[in-house]
Parts: structure tokens; C-alpha cells; sequence
């Protein structure tokens, strides 16, 4: 089983909720920027209150913030780990590059999972976070196909993306994505 992993897709596909249960059962490191940007938030620090703000409009949180809160968290994880809604764009992809080769850690698996627009809209507006109202997710949707959507094949051409149905029951995406990693 590879366990270098990045989860990759639109805004509610089901990246946390998959990546969650990877990690439990692979003994992989989660690492979420969306759950480390949520726990900045709660702390109440400036970089969390500015953080906030562009979150709830639905926009990507400053690359450099991002990054530093994942490399801290990277240098310190030797057995596995899955990189869960990070990169988000291709400036954050070429750092994630090169932050691997600085620690001889290289990328084994990408898993995208793929789910129409249509059912993500009501996925989110059923889960009603702070950022989950009808304008904000067609701005997380539309900033997705503007700047993430573009890493889907950069990671094809290297040869290591999976790709995922992801409209299906939680446990039969799982063990999709299982099968797609060599499980
Ligand atoms: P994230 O926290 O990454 O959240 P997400 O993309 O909205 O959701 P995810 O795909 O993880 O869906 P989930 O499993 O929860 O991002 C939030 C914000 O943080 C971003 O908009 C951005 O502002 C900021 N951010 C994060 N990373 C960043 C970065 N690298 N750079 C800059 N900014 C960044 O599932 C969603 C719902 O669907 C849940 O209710 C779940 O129960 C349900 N669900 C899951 N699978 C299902 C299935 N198979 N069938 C039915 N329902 C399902």
C-alpha cells in the first residue's frame, strides 16, 4: 500500500471523510490544511481571525501561511501521510515539490475524487459549516476549477493520479480508493 498520499477534488467530495478513514486504518499521518486552518480560527490568533475572513468568502487562505503550516507539520512525519486538500494551486504543488526532495520523502499516490457540481451543492448545504451557504460554495467551486483543477494533470502526467468516483455509498468509495493504491 502506498503512504505518500495527496487527496485531491472539489469542495465536499469527500476528501476528509475518506482521508480520515485511510489514516485510521493505514496508521498514516492526516494532514488537512482545511482542520489546521479551522484550529488557527478557534485560537482566536491574528493569523486565525485573517484566515477566517477569506474562508467564509470561500477564497484559498494566503500560500505562505499554508505552506508554513505544512511544512512544520511534514518535517516531524517519517512513517506516512496524507496530504488532505493541500495543494490547492500550482504555486503550492511546486512548493510541495520541493519541500519532498529537501526531505527525501517523494509523493507515491494522488486520489482524485470526482462528484458532479449538483451533488456536492447539496452535500455542503446539508453539512452547514461556517463557509457551507449556497453563494460561498459556488465561489469554492469556481475558484476549484480556476486554480486546483489545473494540478489534475500535472499529477496525471507524472503518472501517479488515481481517479475516483465519488458519488457512491462512504464505504464503497473507500474501498475504491483502497483498490487504486494496491490494497
Ligand atoms: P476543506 O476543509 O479542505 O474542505 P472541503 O474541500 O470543503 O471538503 P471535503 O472534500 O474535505 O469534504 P468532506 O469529506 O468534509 O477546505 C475549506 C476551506 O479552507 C477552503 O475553502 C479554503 O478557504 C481553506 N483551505 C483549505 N486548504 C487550503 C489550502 N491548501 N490553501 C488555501 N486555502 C485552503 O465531505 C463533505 C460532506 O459530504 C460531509 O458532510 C460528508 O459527511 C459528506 N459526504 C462525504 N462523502 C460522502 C458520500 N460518499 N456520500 C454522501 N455524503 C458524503
Amino acid at each position: 500500500m502506498k503512504k505518500k498520499l495527496l487527496f485531491l477534488g472539489p469542495p465536499g467530495a469527500g476528501k476528509g471523510t475518506q482521508a480520515n478513514l485511510f489514516c485510521k486504518k493505514y496508521g498514516l499521518d492526516h494532514l488537512s490544511t482545511g482542520d489546521l486552518l479551522r484550529d488557527e480560527v478557534s485560537s482566536g490568533s491574528v493569523l486565525g481571525v485573517k484566515a477566517a475572513e477569506v474562508m467564509n468568502k470561500g477564497e484559498l487562505v494566503s500560500d505562505d501561511l499554508v505552506l508554513s503550516i505544512v511544512e512544520a507539520r511534514l518535517v516531524n512525519i517519517h512513517q506516512g501521510w496524507l496530504l488532505d486538500g493541500f495543494p490547492r494551486n500550482v504555486n503550492q504543488a511546486n512548493s510541495l515539490k520541493s519541500l519532498l526532495e529537501k526531505i527525501n520523502q517523494p509523493l507515491e499516490g494522488v486520489v482524485l475524487i470526482k462528484v458532479a457540481d449538483d451533488y456536492l451543492i447539496k452535500r455542503l448545504l446539508e453539512r452547514g459549516r461556517q463557509d457551507d451557504n449556497e453563494q460561498v460554495i459556488i465561489n469554492r467551486l469556481k475558484v476549484y476549477r480556476e486554480k486546483t483543477s489545473p494540478l489534475i494533470d500535472l499529477y496525471s502526467k507524472q503518472g501517479i493520479l488515481e481517479e475516483i468516483e465519488g458519488n457512491a455509498d462512504i464505504d464503497v468509495v473507500f474501498s475504491c480508493i483502497e483498490k487504486a493504491l494496491g490494497g
